[in-house]
């Protein structure tokens, strides 16, 4: 057989080109499947599309960031994950990771852009600084506006990864000395999906891609533009610190005997009862670890100005919304209700739903063990 990559190959050529069996590539549409929050029989599906579909082509811009994001996407521990980004998306183009540089890069891009006018993903990494013309942020004598404009025009989708090009990110917290803006404040006649987090979670990155990749359509999203099966839940709904929560239980110090035996970090300044996010339930690292699970409040990073959201380590006054039912957009709707609603009708109604919630994510960790046995 020849390895060589082509541009044509199927995700499913490119997956065995590289070395994988067919009970490798298995392996990994069952777990993205029952990651993106579907039913196993849908896995027949997403197999089939990946054996099918001829890789989407993917171009990806960085702009004002640190690159976490890029680092998260490619730390992922599942083997498939890595290959899918580096090889099997048919990455056209990214400054960080491609081999090539300077001229050849952007040629590559130009000409990727060009053969695929209309049908390429565009991933931005990065906030756009908007002030004094653009000058904070240029790429080879070019503003990242100008960047973004050309790149996206062509695009048959936006993907933001990081709360960066979703929000704004650190560059536009108080006082934003370079303008910087989201994404979606410089493109409005293009579909983007928002993946927000500093960074986000690397298989949800992947979930995103694999979503668009199988089903040709971008994934549901809630009112802020995020896609619902990862971001529909608050980080407090699938914290495994939540049984002290709803007992009352928490640490007042981080070098307390409270802290140390993993009592609630709500007093610290936990933001994780307003945060959506997946990490409780998927964590970095094949599931390792959050940041909860390392000592340390959930600062809310996926959230929308999370640098000007207050103090990180002040407790938060009030906690919106209650139960895992309570969506970004369903808590919006009360809060537009003026209703704050307080910790104790919460913890009660909470506890009732909390078992479900321990459940399933038992069974993401009970999967993950098996995934790395194997
Ligand atoms: Fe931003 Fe990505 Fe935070 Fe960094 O590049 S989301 S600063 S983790 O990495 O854009
Ligand atoms: Fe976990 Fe924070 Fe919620 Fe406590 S407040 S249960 S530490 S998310
Ligand atoms: Fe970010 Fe909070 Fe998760 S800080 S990584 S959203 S636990």
């Amino acid at each position: 057989m020849d390895h060589t990559l082509k541009k044509d190959d199927t995700y499913y050529e490119s997956i065995i080109k590289k070395g994988h069996s067919r009970r490798d590539f298995m392996k990994f549409a069952t777990f993205i499947t029952a990651f993106m929050g579907y039913e196993s029989s849908v896995v027949g599906q997403v197999a089939k599309a990946l054996e099918t579909k001829r890789r989407i082509p993917v171009i990806w811009e960085h702009f004002q960031e640190c690159t976490g994001c890029s680092e998260s996407f490619i730390r992922s521990d599942h083997p498939l994950v890595a290959d899918l980004i580096l090889d099997s998306i048919s990455l056209d183009y990214t400054d960080t990771l491609m081999a090539a540089s300077g001229h050849n890069a952007e040629e590559a891009k130009q000409e990727s852009m060009k053969e695929n006018y209309g049908k390429y993903i565009l991933i931005v990494e990065g906030a756009i600084p908007t002030k004094d013309d653009g000058v904070y942020c240029t790429i080879a004598g070019r503003t990242a506006v100008e960047i973004l404009k050309e790149s996206a025009a062509g695009a048959a989708a936006i993907i933001t990864f990081g709360s960066c090009s979703a929000w704004g990110g650190v560059q536009a917290a108080s006082p934003n000395p370079t303008g910087s803006v989201p994404v979606d404040e410089i493109i409005k006649d293009k579909p983007i999906i928002k993946v927000p987090g500093c960074p986000p979670i690397s298989e949800v990155m992947t979930g995103v891609i694999v979503h668009y990749a199988t089903f040709g359509t971008i994934p549901d999203l809630d009112s802020m533009g995020r896609p619902k099966q990862f971001y529909g839940k608050r980080v407090h709904d699938s914290c495994y610190r939540r049984p002290y929560f709803d007992a009352g239980l928490y640490a007042e110090t981080f070098d307390s005997e409270e802290a140390k035996k993993g009592y609630c970090l709500y007093k610290l300044g936990c933001r994780g009862p307003v945060t959506y996010n997946s990490c409780g339930t998927m964590g970095w690292n094949n599931g390792v670890s959050f940041p909860i699970k390392s000592g340390y409040p959930c600062i809310g990073c996926s959230e929308d100005n999370f640098w000007d959201n207050g103090p990180f380590t002040e407790r938060l006054v009030n906690v919106p919304g209650m139960g895992i039912e309570a969506t970004a957009d369903k808590v919006g709707k009360i809060a537009l209700g003026a209703t704050a609603v307080g910790i104790a009708g919460h913890a009660i109604l909470t506890n009732i739903a909390k078992k479900k919630e321990m459940k399933v994510a038992h069974e993401m960790a009970e999967k993950n063990k098996n995934r790395i046995k194997d």
